[in-house]
């Protein structure tokens, strides 16, 4: 079955799953902060050079963020998003023709990130903000919806659910349901469970265990679990090392229905998942 999808005037057919990698462009994001910084600002060599080694691993979309999202992460100024932002398209969307992805609750950077060539909107707060759904609409770009519970700086403090699946599903269905009666169609919509965005490992198992749930709504799933502390957790590895975990999780995800997989290990990621891809096509399940 082919699933194309739209990002822009782009298109992926997500029958295949497809690997993002993460380019964050901040000081403390909990994996690679810093790295793509100099003094403050963005270290423009840099950005290139490690888009470039993901899109020639395999990467089909890329997603930059400037504001960390992990607990204890300061905040940053929108006008600094913006501008970090703003460079980093200037200088990524004439040399590449993947997805790229602005990862971001703001609406002044989803007007922005239009402008400047972006193909998908990745907000981890499900357009919640004052006015991010109608900035979303108004981009005409396509947006992916996150579960999280609570907010980034206290989100892993004492996070519960009665049914961590029930929960998520729903608020998902309710942020599609907002999104649709704002004007942006279904055809627009991936949807992410929040892999450790207010959740213990147990909750994190689950929601990975029963992925295909929530891919029943028939809507992309985008997975991220790339070096998270539920992989340290699991392994007892510091996240330098936690590639392998990354990539057994990324296969498993895949297998249950995920379209695109988030990671900083695009090299890895890619391989991870080109063996289940064999393995379906001598299953004769197409991909
Ligand atoms: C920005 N960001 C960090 N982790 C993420 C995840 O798991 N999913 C999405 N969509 N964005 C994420």
């Amino acid at each position: 079955m082919n699933r194309p999808f739209s990002f822009g005037s782009r298109q992926l057919d997500l029958a295949r799953p497809r690997v993002m990698g993460i380019l964050n462009i901040t000081a403390d994001s909990f994996s690679d902060g810093g790295e793509l910084l100099s003094a403050g600002r963005l270290d423009g060599d840099a950005l290139l050079r490690r888009a470039e080694a993901m899109v020639e691993a395999g990467a089909d979309l890329l997603d930059l963020g400037a504001e960390s999202t992990r607990p204890g992460a300061e905040a940053v100024a929108e006008s600094e998003e913006l501008e970090r932002l703003t460079a980093a398209l200037a200088l990524l969307r004439p040399r590449f023709g993947v997805v790229l992805s602005v990862d971001s609750s703001s609406p002044a950077v989803f007007a922005m990130a239009a402008a400047a060539g972006a193909d998908l909107l990745n907000d981890v707060r499900a357009l919640r903000r004052t006015g991010a759904l109608e900035a979303a609409r108004e981009s005409g770009l396509p947006v992916c919806l996150m579960h999280m519970q609570g907010e980034p700086g206290t989100m892993q403090d004492d996070p519960r659910y009665h049914d961590v699946l029930a929960e998520v599903g729903s608020f998902l269905s309710e942020r599609v349901a907002a999104c649709e009666a704002a004007g942006i169609g279904r055809d627009r919509i991936l949807l992410d469970p929040g892999f450790g965005f207010g959740k213990r490992l147990e909750h994190n198992l689950t929601l990975l265990a029963d992925l295909q749930a929530l891919a029943a709504s028939g809507l992309p799933i985008l997975v991220g679990m790339s070096r998270k502390r539920m992989l340290g957790e699991l392994t007892g590895r510091p996240t330098s090392e936690r590639v392998a975990a990354g990539v057994a999780a990324a296969v498993l995800a895949a297998e249950r229905g995920a379209a695109i997989i988030r990671t900083h290990d695009v090299a890895a990621t890619v391989d991870g998942l080109k063996v289940l891809e064999g393995l379906n096509r001598k299953r004769g399940r197409q991909m």
